[in-house]
């Protein structure tokens, strides 16, 4: 019988089902929502019940159109929550790597969570989801890297679930788009090859960053959230060999985002009157 690594070096991705504790997710979803429910608060002023997911997603598309600076720095804070990255160091998921093959695993990149809605775009664009891709375009890792991708929310068709093409890490590193984020492929592909993952909260998608792989298209009223972490593997000869190369750039601003804050009264209140 075929082994769960020989699966994932046919293919270039394995599903598996129930692999994180739903509570684990829960947990880290809520977090998610609260902090922007704190930013929806300030901006709209307006309490949205977190756990009234129709009411939440539509107070987070208002955000979006009211605030766009806001939502995006929102977005990117969330993505550092500790918990977040407390799993994507779970000793579970380098066991789960080495099991298919990555024997010495290291993170890639800072976890990611996306939040995909058309009404999360800005004049139409379609930025909100991504086109035919191959991660090792933007990460340039070890040969072996992979992506563990999984939704917060349960995620089908209908919600954009992640779309794979099973075997095309054997196609080669296509010509992409690297102008923008997405690092989008030029050829034409048969679309009719990807294959629409569904998959319930706790289940992943582990996947070669070799492999083509593109969003879903997510026709609801709701967002669908979701997380990636991209691993690395030490051992991989070529990722010796070329010094470890590290292609996602992560520095700070040259200017102060808040001009003139803050003042030594702002710096008082904390340190003197607590
Ligand atoms: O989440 C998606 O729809 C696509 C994600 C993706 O392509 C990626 O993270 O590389």
């Amino acid at each position: 019988m075929e082994s769960l690594k020989q699966e994932f070096h046919r293919n270039g991705y394995v599903i598996l089902r129930g692999f994180f504790d739903k509570e684990v997710l829960n947990n880290i979803y809520r977090q998610a929502r609260e902090i922007f429910s704190v930013q929806i608060n300030r901006v709209l002023g307006i309490r949205v019940d977190i756990e009234n997911r129709e009411a939440f997603d539509k107070a987070m598309y208002a955000l979006f159109e009211r605030d766009f600076d806001a939502f995006v720095n929102t977005g990117k804070t969330v993505q550092h929550l500790i918990s977040l990255h407390r799993l994507g160091t779970d000793p579970k998921i380098t066991a789960q790597l080495q099991e298919l093959g990555l024997t010495n695993p290291i993170i890639g990149v800072r976890p990611a969570m996306q939040f995909n809605s058309r009404f999360l775009s800005k004049n139409g664009s379609k930025h909100w989801k991504l086109d035919p891709h191959q991660d090792w375009r933007t990460g340039q890792g070890s040969l072996d890297s992979a992506v563990i991708w999984f939704p917060l929310v349960p995620a089908n068709k209908e919600l954009g679930s992640v779309q794979v093409m099973p075997g095309s890490h054997f196609k080669g590193l296509m010509e992409a788009d690297t102008s923008g984020y997405q690092g989008g492929i030029l050829a034409d592909l048969n679309h009719s090859e990807f294959v629409q993952t569904e998959l319930e909260v706790g289940d992943i998608v582990v996947f070669s960053t070799l492999l083509i792989h593109q969003s879903g298209n997510n026709t609801t009223d709701l967002i669908r959230w979701s997380v990636q972490f991209r691993y690395n593997n030490l051992d991989d000869a070529s990722f010796i060999e070329r010094a470890y190369p590290m292609a996602y750039i992560y520095k700070p601003e040259e200017e102060l985002l808040t001009p003139g804050f803050p003042s030594l009264a702002d710096i008082k209140e904390v340190f003197e009157n607590n």
